[in-house]
């Protein structure tokens, strides 16, 4: 990919616009995060508005383990200035065992008790004994991933190692670190998407197609020798685009053919796609504002809420920037400067990279 040069005010706005995406998503979809059936539109409808209104007040709305871990792989790579897995590694258990209540995965704990009891001595082990062996495909690898398309969107090899990476430090079943390395790339094919141009969504998934044909299994009976999950990320995607063509797609349709689950498999595609549907509008969200747009439908979806949320919120405001965020919806979510700060450091690092 021939990445164009960015000026460095549009570069800050983007990155800031990530990070608050990917944090706004996840604080204002956990509130219906799990809940059984679609969320109702009007309800969702009304929520945003009053977000909106300048006068309305609420107890802010605190992240969840989303964030906590996404705050984690920013601050270490934005200090180390390249991947660092002992860093990452304790930074996370150091978030969980500080602030356990964030509505961590249940399997992913065993990782960071494991990690405390052995002192660090093998990191990657841990993850690698998850689930009989298999290995996590949970959501995430792809949840905590925006950080690393923000500050590897120069350089896709180095993305796609640094992302395989940070996903296997406790997902290491190909789809759930290979979750972790679509959305960085999603991320960063947004980061270099012109604001103002419209989104050519057929081209986009294309190029994810191509990218992940790099990495995923040739042989079908490899890609289907995983017991429960024997999919592919190319046939999400491919799916994915016929969706984009379609008119009238209901939230039902959605849900059946991507899913909404904490599968990475089966909420990752969907955060992407509900990106790129919100481009466009959508008759039961009265906005202008894509960004509020894209959150507003992935919340619309049901299931694991605040992660698709969060993983298209981030898509979003890297596309659109900070500047596209409604200053009165960021007054009710706990963390805002902390992204800001994460963001500025994240490309800081970029900018001076270690000698
Ligand atoms: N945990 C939650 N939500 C539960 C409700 C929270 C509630 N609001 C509260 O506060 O109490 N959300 C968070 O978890 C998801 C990310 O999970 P992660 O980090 O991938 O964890 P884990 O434990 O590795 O995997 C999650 C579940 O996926 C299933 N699973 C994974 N691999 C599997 C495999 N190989 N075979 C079968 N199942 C597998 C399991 O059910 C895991 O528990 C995000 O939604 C985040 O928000
Ligand atoms: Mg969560
Ligand atoms: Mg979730």
């Amino acid at each position: 990919m021939v990445v164009p040069i960015i000026e460095t005010a549009v570069l800050a706005n983007k990155f800031r616009g990530c990070m608050l995406g990917s944090l706004l998503g996840d604080c204002l979809g956990s509130p219906f995060e799990a809940e059984s059936g679609p969320v109702a539109k009007t309800i969702l409808q009304k929520y945003f508005d009053k977000m909106e209104d300048p006068t309305f007040k609420s107890p802010v709305k605190r992240y969840t383990d989303d964030t906590a871990m996404t705050k984690s792989v920013a601050a270490s790579l934005a200090q180390h200035g390249a991947f660092n897995e002992k860093d990452m590694a304790k930074r996370f258990a150091t978030e969980y065992f500080q602030e356990p209540r964030r509505g961590y995965g249940e399997a992913v704990t065993r990782v960071f008790r494991k990690w405390r009891e052995s002192k660090m001595e093998d990191v990657w082990k841990p993850a690698r004994e998850q689930f009989d062996g298999q290995g996590s495909a949970g959501n995430g690898s792809g949840m905590r991933i925006a950080p690393v398309g923000l500050f590897c969107y120069r350089d896709t090899d180095l993305l796609v190692e640094t992302a395989a990476k940070v996903g296997k430090l406790t997902h290491t079943h190909r789809l759930g670190y290979h979750g972790g390395i679509l959305q960085a790339l999603a991320v960063q094919l947004c980061v270099v998407q012109d604001s103002k141009a419209v989104v050519d969504t057929k081209r986009f998934c294309d190029d994810l197609i191509e990218k992940m044909s790099k990495l995923e299994p040739k042989d079908e009976d490899e890609l289907n020798s995983f017991e429960q999950e024997p999919k592919s990320y190319q046939i999400q995607l491919k799916l994915m685009q016929k969706l984009l063509q379609k008119k009238d797609v209901d939230n039902d349709e959605v849900v059946e053919v991507l899913g909404n689950n904490v599968l990475s498999i089966y909420s990752i595609p969907t955060a992407i796609y509900c990106y790129l549907r919100a481009q466009q509008p959508i008759e039961f969200i009265k906005t202008d504002n894509i960004f509020r747009r894209v959150i507003q439908y992935a919340i619309s979806l049901g299931g694991d809420t605040d992660t698709i949320a969060s993983m298209a919120g981030a898509l979003a405001g890297a596309h659109l920037g900070a500047d596209s965020i409604n200053a009165n919806i960021l007054k009710h979510c706990e963390g805002v400067d902390m992204a800001v700060s994460l963001a500025d450091e994240l490309l800081d690092a970029v900018n001076s990279p270690p000698a």
